[in-house]
C-alpha cells in the first residue's frame, strides 16, 4: 500500500505486509519511491505481528509520513488478544525499527487494531489524526478510538462504544470530507450490529474533533451481508468536490443468487452523504463475493474542496 513520503525525499514510499502465521511476527517492508520508480529491495524491514496497515498521513507535522501498525492478537501485560497499535514515525533514515508510540488494549478480547485508519485532520489543528477499532471491546459491543495527532506522541480524543453484540470497531474508515467543511470525517463499522445485519455509523469532523454521535448510519439488509467489514473512502468519483465512500456488502445475496456482493457508493454532499446510496454495484457470479475488496484510483482533485 502507498504510506506516504516517509523518508520525506519527496517521492512516495511504499509498504507491503508478508503473510501471518500463527505465532510468528509478520514482515512489514517498507521500498523506498524515486525517479526510477520503487525499489528493488526493501530499505527497510520491520518484524511484528501486524494485522493492519495504515499510512499516507503525518501526525507530527514534521514533513515525513508516518506508518499504523495494528496488532489484535498482540497480548500486553499479559492479556490475551487485548491487541496494539503501533506508530512507526517516518524520519530521514525511513520509520524505524521500533515504535515512537505503542497503545495497548486494555482487557483481554479487545482486538484493539483489528482496524487502522489515518484519517487526515479531523480537527483543523493542522496535525493529521487516526483511528483504531476494539471490536472485541466490553464483552463484544466493540469501540472505535480516535486519536489527534500532535507535536508529540497522539492522544485520545474520542472513544465511540457499540452495544451489546455489535462488534463496533470492526472496521474504521478514511473518508476524507464528506460535506466540504474542511474537517476530515470517519466511518466506523459494526458487523454483528441488529442481529448480524452490520451497520456503518458516519462521524463528522468538526472543530472539536469527530462527534460523538454518528450523523448517519447505513444498515445491512441481511444476515450475512458482511455490511461493516469494509467501508472505502474512494475519494470524489464524480468530481464534485465533495468526497464519496463505498460500503461493502460482500455476501449479499441477489434473489436466490447467494453470496453474489454488493458495493453501495455514497456522494458526499453539503448536509453530508444521503441515506439512501447514490450508485449501487453488484456483483455478478454466485457466491463471486463482489465487495470484497476496494480500491480508490487516483485522479485529479477538481472542485470547490480538497475531497481527499
Ligand atoms: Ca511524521
Ligand atoms: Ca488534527
Ligand atoms: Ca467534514
Ligand atoms: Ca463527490
Amino acid at each position: 500500500m502507498g504510506v506516504g513520503d516517509v523518508n520525506g525525499d519527496g517521492f512516495g514510499d511504499l509498504a507491503v505486509r508478508g503473510g501471518l502465521r500463527p505465532g510468528e511476527p509478520a514482515v512489514v517492508s517498507v521500498f523506498w519511491g524515486s525517479e526510477a520508480g520503487v525499489g528493488a529491495a526493501p530499505a527497510q524491514v520491520v518484524r511484528v505481528a501486524a494485522t493492519r496497515l495504515a499510512g499516507a498521513a503525518d501526525l507530527q507535522r514534521d514533513g515525513f509520513a508516518d506508518l499504523l501498525v495494528g496488532t489484535a492478537s498482540a497480548a500486553p501485560g499479559g492479556r490475551p488478544d487485548a491487541g496494539a497499535v503501533s506508530v512507526y514515525a517516518g524520519s530521514a533514515t525511513g520509520p524505524g525499527a521500533s515504535p515512537a508510540q505503542r497503545i495497548e488494549g486494555e482487557a483481554a478480547g479487545d482486538l484493539l487494531g483489528t482496524s487502522v485508519a489515518m484519517l487526515g485532520d479531523t480537527d483543523g489543528d493542522g496535525f493529521d489524526d487516526f483511528a483504531a477499532g476494539a471490536p472485541g471491546a466490553r464483552g463484544g459491543a466493540g469501540s472505535a478510538r480516535v486519536y489527534a495527532g500532535g507535536p508529540g506522541a497522539a492522544t485520545l480524543r474520542r472513544t465511540l462504544d457499540g452495544a451489546a453484540g455489535e462488534a463496533l470497531g470492526s472496521c474504521v474508515a478514511r473518508v476524507g470530507d464528506v460535506n466540504g467543511d474542511g474537517y476530515a470525517d470517519l466511518a466506523v463499522g459494526a458487523v454483528g450490529a441488529l442481529g448480524g445485519r452490520g451497520r456503518v455509523s458516519l462521524y463528522l469532523g468538526g472543530a472539536t474533533g469527530i462527534g460523538p454521535a454518528a450523523a448517519r448510519v447505513w444498515d445491512g439488509d441481511a444476515a450475512r451481508d458482511g455490511v461493516g467489514e469494509l467501508v472505502v473512502g474512494v475519494g470524489d468519483v464524480n468530481g464534485d468536490g465533495y468526497a464519496d465512500v463505498a460500503v461493502a456488502a460482500r455476501g449479499a445475496s441477489l434473489g436466490a443468487d447467494a453470496g453474489v456482493g454488493r458495493v453501495r457508493v455514497y456522494a458526499g454532499a453539503p448536509e453530508g452523504p444521503a441515506a439512501a446510496p447514490t450508485w449501487v454495484l453488484d456483483g455478478v457470479q454466485v457466491r463471486g463475493y463482489f465487495g470484497s475488496s476496494i480500491a480508490r484510483v487516483g485522479g485529479a482533485r477538481r472542485g470547490r474542496h480538497r475531497a481527499g
